[in-house]
């Protein structure tokens, strides 16, 4: 049977720009998935994602974020799909919180453009937020949000015209090796591979049970929008909110007549997809946003709907990229810990570097596996 330059096993956020990126390299690519992607099992589905900048999370995030945007701008200009909204993106937090001060030191690293704005000044701008002057914003004009769906089905659909085999609603059962072939196993077939890329998602341990990760039930959900200026086209911004260490919210500008909104923080630990009920199952997943809409964010009208979804969380909450112990040819993407869409583009261009043998320049020491030993 035919070997394949490069097998990539789950073609979601990561794996769907890994084939994409792969196959414009010349290699032989073969995408599973255990549904057929963009689908609501993962982590990539409820339409849309924040892309932010200046980043709260970290520095070491930047150089990678920033070759992401490069590659979701150069998508949108090749297929004219609407794939990045450039509506501006606020970072609140409290003055000296890990998050504002990684936020400011990355976007003055970085050279990029920002506005701080105290909090009395966030309300003037945008009468809807309501923050004291314990709290300071950073107003990134740059960022917005990303239409996750619609990315991945683009990414797809670029790699089946070039040619990528695609073998969807194929559950990969097994991995293993042959001296330097990696045989992968599903219910219905088995392919042998020169490299693998395993961005599984959530339920990477199914596969690679070393890996640390925690699956993490989340929810997020819609409102209907009682107040014009809470609109897109009215200005309105996307924005990631820390309003203390437990509460973190996000949400996107209303559009259609729905904003969606939702908590980071939070969310229930679980082991088994049956876990992941869908929203509404908890109390907490209709309450976890009031406090948000109570008193920092007005004009919010009657809960429209909600959804539920997973995050893939590590013990750091930072990403982990790596190759397997033993095996340089079975590379991994996991823990992507709930803020990993927006590097979807740039952390498929990197795997299929790998795959490609192609040097990779990117600094990529802070995301490995064994700083958990
Ligand atoms: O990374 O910006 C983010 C994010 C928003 C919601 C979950 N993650």
């Amino acid at each position: 049977a035919e070997i394949y330059d490069f097998v990539i096993i789950g073609t979601g956020s990561v794996g769907s720009a890994a084939g994409y990126y792969a196959s414009q390299k010349g290699l032989k690519v073969l995408e599973l998935d255990v549904a057929v992607p963009p689908h609501t099992q993962g982590s990539h589905h409820g339409q849309t994602r924040l892309i932010r900048h200046a980043y709260g999370e970290g520095e070491k995030y930047l150089p990678m974020l920033l070759r992401a945007q490069k590659l979701w701008d150069e998508l949108q200009q090749k297929t004219h799909r609407d794939i990045f909204h450039q509506t501006a993106l606020l970072n609140v937090g409290r003055q000296g919180t890990d998050f504002i001060e990684n936020v400011e030191k990355s976007a003055q690293k970085y050279q990029l453009p920002y506005e701080k704005l105290t909090g009395d000044e966030i309300s003037q701008r945008w009468e809807n937020f309501n923050f004291s002057d314990d709290y300071v914003g950073i107003l990134e004009k740059k960022a917005g949000y990303l239409n996750s769906e619609i990315a991945i089905q683009t990414y797809l659909d670029l790699a089946q015209e070039a040619g990528v085999d695609q073998r969807f609603d194929s559950a990969v059962q097994s991995i293993d090796f042959q001296d330097d072939i990696v045989v992968i196993e599903t219910a219905q077939q088995v392919y042998r591979a020169k490299n693998v890329l395993v961005s599984a998602g959530t339920w990477v341990k199914e596969l690679l049970p070393e890996m640390p990760v925690q699956p993490l039930r989340k929810v997020f959900s819609w409102f209907d929008v009682a107040d014009n200026r809470l609109n897109e086209d009215e200005g309105f911004p996307a924005y990631a909110i820390e309003i203390d260490d437990e509460q973190t919210y996000y949400g996107f500008p209303g559009k259609d007549g729905t904003i969606k909104i939702g908590q980071h923080t939070g969310g229930q630990p679980i082991t088994h997809r049956s876990q992941r009920t869908p929203y509404g199952d908890y109390a907490s997943d209709k309450e976890e946003v009031l406090p948000l809409l109570l008193q920092y964010l007005k004009g919010v009208g009657s809960l429209n709907h909600g959804a539920s979804c997973t995050y893939d969380q590590s013990p750091d909450g930072d990403f982990i990229i790596d190759q397997l112990p033993g095996h340089p040819n079975v590379q991994f993407v996991t823990g992507l810990s709930g803020h990993g869409f927006k590097f979807a583009s740039v952390l498929g261009e990197l795997a299929a570097q790998k795959a490609a043998q192609e040097e990779i320049t990117t600094d990529l020491s802070a995301f490995k596996l064994n700083r958990f030993e």
